[in-house]
């Protein structure tokens, strides 16, 4: 374990009264360090944290807008409750017993089913919620859960689930060590990258290509990745699949196929040699708009390579066959011998919440998928949700477990997931909304109940989730810079609250720590449960008292700590992490680079890696084979867009985020424009099965014939909501054209990715 324990706080260059923390930022995966400055109680500056031992300094420009974000006028403040239908500011008394008397009465009437819930993108970036959430959805009790998962990466963790058994045994691109990456659907130029944990991916990009490597990208659009990156593979939106089988068959057919270190554990090698064989690069060649002489280089490659990972975000899986290709991804890491391999793809061993470092290792339960379905469409159960696609038909359709209230816990549905304009209608048709929320925004303007949680720099951190997906082993804490406000709860307490009152407590008796208390006793127990555990069979009172006098996340996050894999097992290791040695290297714990973890890492029942998941051979065989028999559609197709100063939906009301070129473009091909008539900054309308947008036209050669892209997030014009400066810089929302009936079906998941539309000119 190494470790720096300089202080920032020692930086001559900083006034007398100043103070300046280190704070990890929780807006996107990165999870860059950051050196927060105070004075007086209110933050003057935020800057890199150059000890940060992850991120050396780097931050991007939003990670300085934490000041921005938490002073924001238009952010919540006071909880506000809907009186004679209008919004008003309330105290939280007042707030509790809205809520316990709104669900109570939906519940009364029309059981729990009746109560929905949609949690989003910022949980996974928030201690508290992580820890709390689950306590929350359990007292809800209801089948209608819902997620952003579902918009976003469920089908890779379908796809992980279905070949290692767990959904953290996740393979992770070594980018630090690899000579070859080939990149699928991402952009982390813009998006700093995602479900592969890193701070600066452009530095570790350029450094790929600086010591003699290779960095490939697969994308209709020419990124910024794709410009820095040593090749760019213009595909056309949604074919992935097809490319990926191709360079499989390629390699099975060249008899180059190597499973590398991990051979021993792997199954299916001949059924997905099967599977792949009728896509021959000569034949998805067309449909997928790359040449089959670059598909079997892009294989070849991979295997002459000293070293090589293959990787792919959400324009892969936010796609029609999203789960076949995630598969086919880590297939490729398997059938190159880049599998758990230091330059490979590589698993993490994280220090808290890992449930692949518990129990036995290489053997478990795997996982369980179509448990059931959803009531209207019977669209797929994953992993205790519904898909978001199936949200508004619950809502609209009457008959027993229809939804009439929803909950949202930092969501914004309206904007960043299909069919927005029915979904809006949907939620204005509800009995009673909840939303915890720090802003009046397109969704939770429908709430009868608004439950501010505080700013980000008002809690602590510990990036439990994304810290499972780093491509480095780190572990870092940040206590809550700025204090709560008077009477304000903390966010995790606000769920205990909600959890109660979802229980039928009086809202006057209901304490968080009753919550809180449950939590920490249910996780100390399967501590002292798992016989391979370092605390097995230790007596839970006496653990919990060694937790004193802690309380709430922190709580929690020592006990995970502490019988984590690198834990002091309170007492049984004890050089070991716990949450007082995180508190005493506050620019976080380095512990090392990834290590091979096969077969240990797997949670199969029969500790296999499986190269042929049946569900996914299934969906092979029932859609993409008769797919090779038909014509590729040529229309146009849309996909969307991130830009490094957004962040999805809700970052647009920060002056600085927004200023400037107005970034909420329809971007299309010369060739595409000059058949339709249109002219660079005039207006376009663009239709699909589920409605219209008016977008103005940006012309440009970076996006492929063929393609038309639009940003997602975008649409602040909605009446109700309060965000000043995003209505200034309102744009139109995207997901108005994504359709209800397009997703994958193995998933759920939306297809956000190649949607189908028709462009044509407005008049000015
Ligand atoms: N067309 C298209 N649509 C997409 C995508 C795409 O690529 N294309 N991407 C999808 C992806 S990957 C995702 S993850 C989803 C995101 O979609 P959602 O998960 O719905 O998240 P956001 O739209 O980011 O909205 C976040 C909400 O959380 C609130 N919030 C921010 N911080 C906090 C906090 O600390 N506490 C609380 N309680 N609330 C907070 C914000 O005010 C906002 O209301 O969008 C998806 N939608
Ligand atoms: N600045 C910023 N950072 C963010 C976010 C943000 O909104 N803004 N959102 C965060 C979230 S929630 C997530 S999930 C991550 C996502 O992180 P990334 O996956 O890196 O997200 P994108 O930048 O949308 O990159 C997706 C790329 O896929 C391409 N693409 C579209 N369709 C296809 C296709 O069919 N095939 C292929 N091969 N490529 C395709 C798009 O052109 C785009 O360049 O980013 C996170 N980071
Ligand atoms: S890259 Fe992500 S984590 Fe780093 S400063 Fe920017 S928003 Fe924050
Ligand atoms: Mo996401």
């Amino acid at each position: 374990m190494t470790a720096t324990d300089v202080r920032i706080d020692d930086d001559p260059v900083e006034d007398d009264g100043d103070s300046t923390v280190p704070r990890t930022c929780p807006l996107c995966e990165a999870g860059c360090g950051l050196a927060v400055t105070v004075r007086d109680g209110s933050v003057t500056r935020i800057r890199g944290d150059l000890l940060d031992v992850f991120s050396r300094g780097f931050l991007c420009p939003k990670g300085s807008t934490l000041k921005q974000l938490h002073e924001d006028p238009d952010r919540l403040r006071q909880p506000l409750v809907r009186r004679g239908g209008r919004l008003e500011p309330a105290t939280w008394q007042e707030a509790w017993q809205a809520v316990a008397d709104g669900l109570g009465r939906v519940i009364a009437e029309r059981g729990r089913s009746a109560v929905g819930a949609y949690v989003g993108n910022p949980n996974a970036h928030n201690l508290g919620a992580l820890l709390y959430n689950r306590a929350f959805l359990r007292a809800l009790g209801s089948p209608n859960v819902f997620s952003a998962s579902t918009v976003d990466q469920r089908p890779k963790e379908i796809a992980t689930g279905l070949m290692f058994g767990n959904v953290l045994t996740t393979p992770v691109p070594d980018i630090d060590r690899t000579d070859h990456l080939l990149i699928l659907g991402a952009n982390p130029f813009a998006s700093n990258g995602s479900f592969a944990t890193a701070p600066d991916w452009p530095g570790r990009l350029r450094a790929i290509i600086g010591r003699g490597g290779r960095v490939v990208v697969v994308d209709p659009r020419r990124t910024k990745t794709a410009e820095e990156a040593s090749e760019h593979v213009a595909i056309r939106p949604g074919t992935d699949p097809f490319l990926l089988a191709a360079m499989l068959q390629e390699l099975f057919a060249a008899d180059r196929v190597d499973l590398g270190t991990v051979a021993e554990w792997v199954k299916g090698t001949e059924e997905l040699a099967e599977a792949v064989a009728p896509f021959t690069p000569d034949a998805v060649a067309g449909r997928c708009g790359v040449p089959a002489e670059t598909i079997r280089r892009l294989a070849h490659d991979l295997v002459d390579a000293d070293s090589a990972a293959v990787y792919a975000r959400i324009g892969t899986t936010v796609s029609p066959f999203g789960t076949v290709t995630s598969w086919l991804v880590d297939a490729l890491n398997v059938c190159t011998g880049n599998l758990d391999r230091p330059g490979g793809a590589m698993f993490t061993r994280a220090a808290a919440g890992a449930s692949n470092t518990r129990g036995a290792g290489r053997y478990g339960r795997g996982i369980r998928l179509g448990r059931r379905q959803s009531r209207v469409r019977g669209l797929p159960e994953t992993f205790g949700e519904l898909p978001v696609v199936a949200l508004a038909e619950e809502i609209e359709t009457p008959g027993a477990g229809q939804i009439r209230a929803m909950i949202t816990v930092a969501g914004n549905p309206i904007l960043s997931t299909p069919d927005a304009t029915r979904l809006d209608a949907a939620f204005a048709s509800l009995d009673f909304v909840v939303a915890v929320d720090i802003y009046l925004n397109e969704t939770t303007r429908h709430a009868d109940v608004v439950l501010p949680a505080p700013s980000a720099l008002q809690k602590s951190h510990y990036d439990i989730a994304l810290l499972q997906l780093a491509v480095r082993n780190v572990a870092n804490y940040s206590p809550a810079v700025l204090p709560l406000d008077p009477g304000q709860p903390d966010e995790w307490e606000i769920l205990a609250v909600l959890s109660l009152l979802l229980q039928g407590v009086d809202p006057a008796g209901a304490d968080p720590s009753i919550v809180d208390d449950l939590v920490i006793r249910q996780l100390a127990e399967s501590a002292v449960g798992d016989e391979h555990g370092l605390v097995a069979g230790r007596d839970v009172d006496e653990l919990l008292a060694l937790l004193e006098p802690r309380r709430g996340p922190e709580r929690v996050l020592d006990l995970m700590l502490r019988t984590g894999p690198y834990g002091d097992g309170f007492g049984a290791r004890p050089d070991g992490l716990s949450l007082d040695v995180l508190v005493a290297h506050p620019h976080g714990v380095d512990l090392g680079a990834l290590q091979p973890r096969m077969p240990e890492a797997l949670r199969q029942p029969d500790g296999m890696i499986d190269l042929a998941p049946e569900v996914l051979l299934a969906d092979v065989g029932a859609r993409m084979r008769p797919a090779l028999e038909e014509a590729p559609d040529d229309g146009l197709l849309l996909i969307g867009r991130r830009h490094l100063r957004s962040n999805n939906s809700w970052m647009h009301n920060v002056e600085v985020l927004v200023k400037g070129k107005p970034r909420c473009t329809l971007q299309i091909h010369p060739d595409d424009a000059a058949a339709r008539g249109l002219a660079d900054g005039g207006e376009a309308e663009v239709r699909s099965s589920a409605g219209a947008v008016v977008a103005p036209v940006e012309i440009t050669d970076s996006v492929a014939a063929g393609v038309v892209s639009l940003p997602h997030g975008w649409g602040h014009d909605l009446p109700g909501a309060r965000l000043s400066v995003a209505a200034e810089h309102a744009g139109v929302n995207s997901n108005v054209l994504a359709p209800a009936d397009l997703f994958d079906p193995v998933s759920g998941t939306a297809v956000l990715n190649g949607i189908p539309v028709e462009v044509r000119a407005v008049p000015a």
